[in-house]
């Protein structure tokens, strides 16, 4: 009697760490498993330094057990009714908004790419190396919903999570009428859905709206989706070093747009995730969700929240492979899986995803779209 129980409970803790073992983030990502709860606390676990983002492949999701909810139900619930209460404090409505198109001169220079401290060695932050850059414009902000807008308008353009049907969106901000019709998930991150009918005008699926938000960041669009917008718009996206060199302000080595510090003097300086990641957003830097596109304190050169709020598509393949020669105006590997986004987002967290610093980075495979994924444009010329 005495040696089964000590026998089983072998096992069971054998089976843990098996699970834990399995669910580690080297050899996760192109697993296809059921989740259940134990899983989703196993990889919640063995994740705490990888934000599962990057595991948003349309033919990566998997099944799920409705009854096994993803996250505490209660949690949850205490979630969403943060989140759908319109606890969003600097929300305006104004109908006739009026957000800048405009675009800031980052002066050409060298810099420190990278960092010889990284964070999350794994997603390639280091070495640092010497990187020099020719000037470029760098739009200021996000691309809002109504620039995005602006340019369906004109195009007819449509974007490819319109094409595919569904687009990647997290449970914590879906009404329970979307969520009830959803059985899959992100093996490595189930707090990801696919969502039929999220698209950038639906972006919490076809019960939600832009009409309140066109002055918040545009989601929901892919690499190729944010390629397009800005040819249209003359401009590109920003190779990851034009980004990086941009999101440092002119400071050097610092962690963050604004110095080292992520709350100068108690003040919240990007829109990121306060609580505990993913069941509780307490929302103190004032949103759980998007912030408009020029909320929080400009960085040293006048752009708006380079970290936090949305990832930026970069224009670069992924790589966690860099060359420590002096670079000038690199563009990144020839060929890749993945694109480059950067910068974090409303969702990422310390204890979880720490990748709202400058030097961080992370990757999407280029049809991918999600609810906190966006992007701004650069030009080599004044437009
Ligand atoms: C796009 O077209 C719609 C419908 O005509 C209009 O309501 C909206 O204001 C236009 N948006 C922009 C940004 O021009
Ligand atoms: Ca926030
Ligand atoms: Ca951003």
């Amino acid at each position: 009697m005495g040696i089964s129980v000590l026998m089983s409970c072998w096992a069971f803790i054998i089976l843990y760490l098996h699970i834990v073992d399995f669910t580690c983030p080297e050899t996760i990502t192109e697993e296809l498993v059921i989740v259940s709860e134990t899983d989703t606390l196993a990889s919640s676990d063995s994740e705490s330094s990888s934000c599962g983002c990057h595991s948003l492949k349309r033919d990566g999701v998997v099944s799920i057990d409705r009854d096994a909810s993803l996250l505490s139900e209660q949690a949850a619930v205490k979630y969403s009714k943060r989140a759908n209460d319109g606890m969003e404090v600097n929300q305006e409505h104004n109908q006739d908004l009026y957000i800048p198109d405009e675009m800031v001169l980052i002066p050409a220079g060298e810099f420190f790419m990278g960092t010889n401290n990284p964070e999350i060695p794994q997603d390639g932050e280091g070495p640092q190396r010497r990187v020099h850059l020719k000037h470029f414009y760098m739009d200021s902000h996000e691309i809002s919903n109504q620039e995005f807008q602006k340019f369906v308008n004109a195009t007819s353009y449509v974007t490819e999570a319109e094409k595919f049907g569904d687009s990647f969106v997290f449970e914590g901000l879906l009404s329970e009428a979307v969520k009830s019709q959803i059985f899959q998930a992100v093996a490595a991150a189930p707090w990801w859905l696919p969502v039929k009918g999220a698209d950038w005008r639906h972006p919490e699926g076809s019960d939600s709206t832009i009409a309140d938000r066109l002055d918040h960041p545009v989601l929901h669009v892919s690499w190729g989706d944010a390629t397009a917008y800005c040819t249209w718009a003359g401009k590109r996206l920003p190779t990851e070093a034009e980004w990086e060199y941009a999101c440092r302000g002119g400071l050097n080595d610092r962690l963050f747009p604004w110095g080292n510090k992520v709350h100068p003097k108690g003040q919240h300086y990007a829109n990121i995730w306060q609580g505990e990641f993913p069941t509780q957003n307490t929302g103190e830097d004032g949103y759980t969700r998007t912030s408009p596109v020029m909320s929080f304190p400009a960085n040293g050169y006048g752009l708006y929240n380079m970290v936090g709020n949305v990832w930026e598509w970069t224009s670069d393949w992924w790589s966690v492979h860099h060359t420590t020669d002096e670079l000038h105006n690199p563009k990144g590997p020839e060929t890749g899986q993945d694109r480059v986004k950067k910068g974090g987002s409303y969702m990422c967290h310390k204890s979880y995803c720490y990748r709202y610093r400058c030097a961080a980075r992370s990757q999407n495979t280029p049809d991918s779209s999600a609810s906190n994924l966006g992007f701004r444009c650069v030009s080599q010329n004044k437009l």
